[in-house]
């Protein structure tokens, strides 16, 4: 089929974005008898990992548990090389999927959707791309990505250097060779932390520019023997099932003491197991109070901080460097390799913007209150306006032309992070609200594909024409969700998780909490209970605006 017969054509399903969402989606609603496109603005397949090819760019999730369960022979034939895969073995991952299941030839690449109308006479969405065409389709998904909408720092004069400017998140598909360059790195978030030792090593001298100091542990990444590989595919199946029904999509010991009931060599001695493994999640669950109780989170932080200390020989940037204002968790931690050893480099500089904020970017330099930093080329590490950005990007307009853009002006307001009040047979995978960003994503994105799967199905199998959630239920949710959140220490920092990097963005905490188990049952019983909380339109019964 030509592109253009394809677009002449009505959909079951448009999917917006080919990463490891959009890509299961297409397969998965295939095998359920529907009909689907992809539109992709790459050119390419992988999403985050299609963008995201900064030096030093991996998972730092076990590559073994990021990876898709969906297909038990698939599971068992991929071999990862590291526990912490690299960008291109992921993307090469990804392309393989996309061979595999012969995924290409229903995507197509190089389109911006920019436009998405619920008609309520046709129960169906007509969605436009920036090309100016248009196609139908009764479901419209949204697998647009958490983090893929990219953003520059708001600092005057960015737009007049006249070096080269970089973004972790779309950086050149040829690499960039910093050898002999004086580089300025902005931003000390998962990307910054990844990137900067790479960096330091080419270039004639690095100058960070930090404006929150992270919490990292060394990821001790490292090859996977046969031995470890074959121990795991041995038991895939309970492996994954254990992913499913954990906290954070990783199954780990579920903890049951405090930190504070604890000696401090035993509270120690567990942190350190966990820095030894390079394990985030069990850092994270090494209490069953570590979010939720700002004094046991401050022993990890203390136990951190003491890390960098012993790390970085210059006292006053290991100060620096030693985070403060957030507890651990409450912004992404990350992984590095090598990261707080960079700081000792004779060629590698910190400068703490809480002390001397940017005042501007020139054509040649990066300026403060009290320096001017000539660089050579600038890396903006400067992350994501996360969750809501590439949703509220597109001018999604549900029943009676309302905005998604306009619902979501006080924050996003969602049924389950699946489904909208007012916008029919529309779909968010790992939309906010759900497990989503607290969570593996790939276990995140296989719960909402196969729940969406199974309610097109439903429709179909009950005649219905459209499913959306009642108002009500949606109201509930969103009280959920925030009050999970106001359980813990998330609302403490400022963070993506809180829209707190985008200027005027709601101050809400946008991924749910309570868990990837306990999320994925109340999914289950939900559909259990007859689709409890949504309305379902029958054929010939008009949609009520
Ligand atoms: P994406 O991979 O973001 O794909 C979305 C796609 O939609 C993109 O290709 C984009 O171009 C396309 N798109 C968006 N809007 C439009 C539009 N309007 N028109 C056309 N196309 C559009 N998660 C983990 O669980 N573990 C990790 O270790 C991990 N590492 C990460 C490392 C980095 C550097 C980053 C940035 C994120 C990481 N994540 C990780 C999160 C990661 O985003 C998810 O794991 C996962 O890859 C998301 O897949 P997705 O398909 O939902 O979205
Ligand atoms: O982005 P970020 P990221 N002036 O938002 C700073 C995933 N990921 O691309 O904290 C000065 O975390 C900002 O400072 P502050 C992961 O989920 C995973 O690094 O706002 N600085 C911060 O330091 C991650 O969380 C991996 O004060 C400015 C940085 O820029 C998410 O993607 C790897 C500034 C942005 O950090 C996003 O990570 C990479 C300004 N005006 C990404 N504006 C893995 O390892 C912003 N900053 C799996």
């Amino acid at each position: 089929m030509t592109d253009q017969e394809q677009l002449n054509s009505e959909y079951d399903a448009v999917i917006v974005g080919a990463g490891f969402g959009g890509m299961y989606m297409l397969h998965h609603l295939r095998e359920l008898g529907f009909s689907a496109i992809v539109l992709e603005r790459a050119a390419g397949v992988g999403g985050t990992w299609y963008w995201n090819r900064y030096p030093g760019a991996r998972c730092d999730v076990e590559s073994i548990n990021y990876s898709y369960s969906f297909d038990p022979a698939f599971e068992q034939e991929w071999v990862w090389s590291e526990k912490y895969a690299t960008q291109p073995e992921i993307l090469r991952y990804a392309n393989h999927v996309a061979d595999r299941y012969d995924l290409r030839k229903d995507i197509r690449f190089e389109v911006l959707v920019d436009k998405a109308v619920w008609n309520d006479t046709t129960n169906r969405w007509s969605v436009s791309m920036a090309t100016g065409e248009t196609l139908t389709a009764q479901h419209y998904i949204m697998a647009s990505g958490c983090l893929s909408h990219s953003k520059l720092p708001e600092i005057p004069g960015v737009e007049s250097f006249k070096g080269k400017t970089y973004h972790t998140g779309h950086w050149p598909h040829e690499g960039v060779d910093f050898t002999g360059l004086r580089v300025g790195v902005i931003g000390t978030g998962s990307s910054g932390i990844q990137s900067i030792p790479i960096i330091a090593e080419q270039a004639s001298q690095l100058t960070v520019f930090q404006r929150t100091p992270n919490f990292s542990m060394p990821a001790g990444n490292r090859p996977l023997t046969a031995e470890i590989v074959a121990a795991v595919k041995a038991r895939y199946p309970e492996h994954r099932e254990e992913n499913r029904t954990s906290g954070f999509g990783v199954g780990v010991e579920i903890p049951t003491k405090s930190a504070l009931e604890v000696t401090e060599e035993e509270r120690n001695a567990k942190y350190q197991d966990g820095w030894d493994q390079g394990n985030l999640v069990g850092m994270l669950l090494a209490f069953n109070d570590m979010i939720t109780n700002k004094e046991a989170n401050d022993t990890a932080c203390e136990f951190i901080r003491n890390k960098i200390r012993a790390v970085v020989n210059d006292p006053e940037t290991a100060e620096d460097l030693c985070p403060f204002d957030h507890p651990m968790g409450t912004k992404r931690p990350c992984l590095d390799t090598g990261y707080y050893e960079t700081f000792n480099r004779p060629n590698v500089k910190l400068v703490n913007l809480r002390k001397t904020p940017i005042t501007e970017i020139t054509p040649t330099s990066i300026r403060t209150h009290n320096a001017e930093f000539e660089v050579d080329a600038i890396v903006y590490a400067t992350g994501f306006d996360a969750m809501t950005g590439a949703l509220v990007a597109v001018d999604i307009r549900g029943k009676g032309g309302v905005t998604l853009k306009d619902e979501w002006e006080h924050g996003p307001r969602t049924y389950l992070g699946l489904c909208v009040a007012g916008f029919p047979n529309f779909y968010t995978i790992t939309g906010p609200t759900s497990p989503s960003v607290f969570s593996n994503m790939i276990v995140s994105i296989e719960q909402h594909v196969d729940w969406i799967g199974a309610a097109m199905k439903h429709l179909r199998d009950t005649g219905a024409v459209s499913i959306e959630p009642t108002l009500e239920a949606q109201d509930w949710w969103v009280q959920h969700n925030n009050e999970a959140g106001d359980a813990t220490l998330y609302p403490l920092a400022n963070s993506w998780y809180m829209g707190s990097n985008v200027p005027g963005k709601t101050r809400v905490l946008m991924p749910y909490i309570g868990g990837v188990g306990v999320y994925r049952t109340e999914c289950d019983e939900i559909v259990a209970d007859g689709y409890r909380g949504f309305t379902l339109h029958e054929a010939r019964q008009p949609v009520s605006v």
